[in-house]
């Protein structure tokens, strides 16, 4: 069973999976087996190509050959893997941006659950195997913007949030949504020290979380999300800034009231609920009017920041007649 509720047998698998993405799946893992044999036959041509380090890794089961791409972010300039892989914030790793690379791999992401709790009709759990093979999934190219005024364009693989979501029937007193990162100290040394209060909270206004750019995340650049940028499956609202974009989420919740979420408790004056990327708010201790991108050099042109990170004509009427100033 795919979902499995607390009411046994509601949501079959055949109603939130069509035989076409079975199917599909299963050509995929196919796919995937095929291709695990050609890194051997390749190897010895690697060194011919002076760019192979700044490759993905070999192909594993939980790649994406056949995903579908979307027109998203046409014509914008990749950030290279090997930067989008090891310049990274998530402090249950350490608080330096090389940390997450270096000690994330302590990090277990199979098997891992995700319960879906709270204002809705059928919570319940799901597991990512079962998240993998019943969505579809799609290549989307976001710009990513940290608040700390750097950004990087990144391929993700995923799927839009809402498709999860809806699975659990959110009830009409479900105003916003709430997620949690794992706790687990053995696994996460960061969690050791208390720089943040753990778990990692993060959440979103219902209707904002219901937008189709807001996208749970299971890859990049075609391959399975490494452990650092939030495996197995991440947030990326692509038109706020980075820090609610959460990672490797084990609890969503329904909820009525707005949730405390990490940076906002943390200092609330610096870090607002809402986040959304705007060049005209700046942070109290730095300007958002521009960024540099990461791989570009720190001596490069920097870039100006466009309203809600340029996804202004989809996401701007969310916030017709707010102030803001005041809900940054
Ligand atoms: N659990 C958790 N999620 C997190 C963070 C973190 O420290 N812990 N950092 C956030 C911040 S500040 C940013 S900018 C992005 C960084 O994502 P990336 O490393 O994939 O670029 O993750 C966000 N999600
Ligand atoms: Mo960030």
């Amino acid at each position: 069973m795919l979902i499995r509720n607390k009411r046994p047998g509601e949501i079959l698998p055949s109603e939130i999976t069509s035989p076409e993405a079975f199917a599909g799946r299963r050509q995929l893992l196919k796919l995937a087996a095929a291709s695990a044999a050609v890194p051997l036959l390749s190897a010895c041509g690697e060194s011919e190509n002076p760019s192979a380090a700044e490759k993905p890794p070999a192909v594993s089961k939980y790649d994406f050959p056949e995903v579908l791409k979307t027109s998203h972010g046409e014509g914008l300039e990749l950030t290279s893997y090997e930067h989008v892989t090891s310049y990274n914030n998530f402090y249950e790793f350490g608080t330096g941006k090389g940390d997450p690379l270096e000690n994330s791999g302590t990090l277990i992401t199979r098997p891992w659950n995700i319960v879906v709790e709270g204002e809705c009709e059928r919570p319940g759990e799901i597991g990512i195997e079962d998240i993998l093979s019943a969505i579809p999934q799609e290549e989307r190219i976001y710009r990513f913007r940290c608040v700390e005024a750097w950004a990087m364009v990144v391929p993700w693989v995923g799927f839009s949030l809402s498709e999860l979501l809806e699975r659990f029937r959110p009830t009409s007193k479900a105003k916003y949504v709430y997620f949690e990162t794992l706790f687990d100290p053995e696994q996460m040394p960061g969690q050791r020290r208390k720089v943040l209060e753990w778990p990692y909270r993060e959440g979103l206004r219902m209707d904002e979380a219901m937008h189709p750019l807001s996208m749970l995340v299971t890859g990049l650049y075609g391959r399975e999300l490494p452990n650092q940028n939030g495996a197995p499956l991440r947030l990326i609202v692509p038109w706020k800034y980075g820090f609610k974009s959460i990672k490797s989420i084990v609890r969503i919740r329904f909820v009525e009231q707005v949730p405390e979420t990490s940076w906002w408790m943390q200092a609330p004056s610096e870090y607002g609920f809402y986040a959304n990327v705007n060049p005209e708010v700046d942070h109290p201790r730095w300007s958002q009017k521009t960024h540099r991108n990461i791989g570009e050099g720190i001596f490069a042109e920097r870039h100006e920041t466009l309203m809600f990170n340029g996804y202004a004509d989809e996401v701007a009427h969310l916030y017709r007649g707010m102030d803001l100033t005041r809900f940054f």
